[in-house]
This record gives structure tokens, sequence and C-alpha cells, in this order.
């Protein structure tokens, strides 16, 4: 996504300026390491595009920014639930409105700091006191860490995800590696299933790998590089791409966006809200994802 373009509202320093689009108000960085914007509604990476690389991150040209829906692309932050498990899908944090902490800067990068915190709003959807942060440092690489805080007197449970959508020139020539085997495989109910090292997709997919390698690694001859997915405090890693007919079913993706995108996620995956990460009250927990190009 083509952040340059879009008007300035307030210049913060030298790197960081707040821009609008639309009803979305983004921190737009742009330092001599890489050009990067967070949408403050769901604390929404947008893009990262180290210097002299196309984007790593997609973006559907058909997003609604309307400061209400969700971002279609980008990196959405799904929390305090994972999937359908709950309403809304993916839990609330990738639709509302996130508070700019801090911003620091120096020649290696800037590191944006967003928060979220227990408001009258999310009580409505999930009982519970918290406080969440989210880090963004931006570099040659992209390193996004999720903290969230039980700032309630008793225990609580969640489950999530950083829903990176990745850039790549064309899906079909795609070979994804370091899923590891063993996936949960959401089009079949879930069934615990064996798959194989090398993924080259043919057709939709959407998998919760259980045993993820340390580096996930997606080869795209394409735009001729390999981009490396590194994840930390996950329990699992998510595979997805809507292909085809799952693309013409989303109002805000275009029918042929599928081919330029893949979903890898660092994700904490549980198939109830009772059975997520135990989280005891003044508990921390970090959920993170560092993306960078070979
Ligand atoms: O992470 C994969 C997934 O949970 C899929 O099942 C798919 O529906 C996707 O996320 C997108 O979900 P969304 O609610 O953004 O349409």
């Amino acid at each position: 996504m083509d952040l340059t373009t879009l008007p300035t509202l307030t210049a913060l320093s030298d790197c960081v300026t707040i821009v609008e689009k639309d009803d979305v108000k983004i921190v737009r960085i742009i330092h001599d390491k890489a050009v990067a914007g967070i949408a403050l509604h769901g604390g929404h990476v947008l893009s990262f595009q180290p210097k002299g690389q196309p984007d790593l991150i997609w973006m559907s040209d058909n997003a609604l920014f309307d400061g209400k829906a969700a971002l279609r692309g980008g990196i959405p932050i799904c929390w305090p639930w994972f999937g359908r498990i709950a309403a809304p899908a993916h839990g609330f944090a990738r639709s509302t409105e996130w508070t700019l902490i801090e911003h620091r800067e120096n020649e290696q990068g800037v590191i944006i700091s967003l928060g979220l915190e227990t408001s009258e709003q999310t009580l409505a959807i999930w009982p519970h006191h918290f406080q969440v942060r989210l880090l963004v440092e931006v570099r040659e690489t992209l390193q996004i860490t999720l903290e969230v805080l039980n700032t309630d007197q008793k225990e609580w449970t969640f489950s999530g995800a950083l829903h990176t959508y990745l850039n790549v020139g064309d899906i079909r020539q795609t070979e994804t590696t370091g899923m590891g085997l063993e996936y949960l495989d959401n089009l079949n109910h879930g069934q615990k299933t064996a798959g194989t090292n090398s993924l080259v997709l043919t057709d939709t997919i959407d998998r919760v790998y259980t045993q993820p390698n340390e580096q996930i690694q997606v080869k795209d001859p394409v735009l001729n590089r390999t981009l490396v997915v590194k994840n930390h405090g996950h329990n699992s890693a998510v595979l997805w791409n809507p292909w085809s007919q799952g693309a013409q079913t989303m109002a805000d993706m275009k029918d042929d966006g599928y081919q330029t995108m893949l979903c890898v996620e660092s994700t904490w995956h549980a198939n109830r809200l009772e059975d997520g990460k135990i989280l005891q009250p003044g508990e921390r927990y970090q959920l993170s994802t560092t993306l960078s190009v070979q």
C-alpha cells in the first residue's frame, strides 16, 4: 500500500507523521531503512517496505477504511480470541481504536508503541480487565510484539493471532516450507492430518500447524526473494488462502486478490474460549512475529 501520497495531519518527528485514509488515522514511518504504516483502527500494520523491496505486506485494494470494519490485509491483531469461537470473529482488537503511546527513532529504525485497555465497549463483549501493548519495530526487519497484561482480580483465558497477509508475486509459484508436518484442517472440521514439508498451493487452504519450525520460509520466484517469518510465544502457525471461491464471497477482496497474498500467522490457537492460554492477575504474555527478506 502506497502511504507516501496520503496528506499529513500532524508531524511527530522527522520520520513519523500521522496521516489519514478515509476515516482511519495512520501512523506513517518514512525512514532510510524502511517505509511502514500502522492504522490506529485495529493497531493494524498496513505496509512494511524495507529499502529497495516491494511491500512485504499485502493490503486489499477493496479494504474498507470506515473506522468500523476490520481491515482486509495487513496484519490484523486477532485478540482476545482467534477464529469464530466467539463473536465478533477473531476478537474485538482488530476493530477497536488503539492509542499511540510512544514513538522513538534512531539510525537503525523506528519503534512505535500502541495501547488498548478495558472500556465499557470491551466489557460488553468480554467481561475482563486487561491492558494490551503493541510494539512495532520497523528496521530492515519488521518485528511486532503483542503484550497482554491481566489487570483483573481473577484469571482469564485468551487466544489470538498476528494474522499476517504476506505479499507474493504469484501464489501458484510460491513455495512455503517450515510449517511442520501435523496440522488441524479447518476445511475438514479441524481434523488432525499429516502434511508435507514443502507447500505449493493449488486451491484454498485453512490449516493450523501444531509444530511449526523456528523459521517459516516463503520462496517467491516472481518477486525474486524469500520471506522469512519467525514467531515467538505461539502454540501454532496458521496458513490461509481463500482462493478464488473464497475471494468471491468477500466484498473487501477483489476476485483475483487471492493470487498475490498468503497468510502466515503467529497463533495461539484454542478450540474454545475457556481452553485458551490462562493468564493470572498481574501476569503478562507476549506473542510476536518477525518478518524479513532473505
Ligand atoms: O486465519 C484463517 C482464518 O481464520 C480463516 O478461517 C479465514 O476465515 C480468515 O481467517 C479470515 O477471517 P476474517 O474474519 O478476517 O474474514
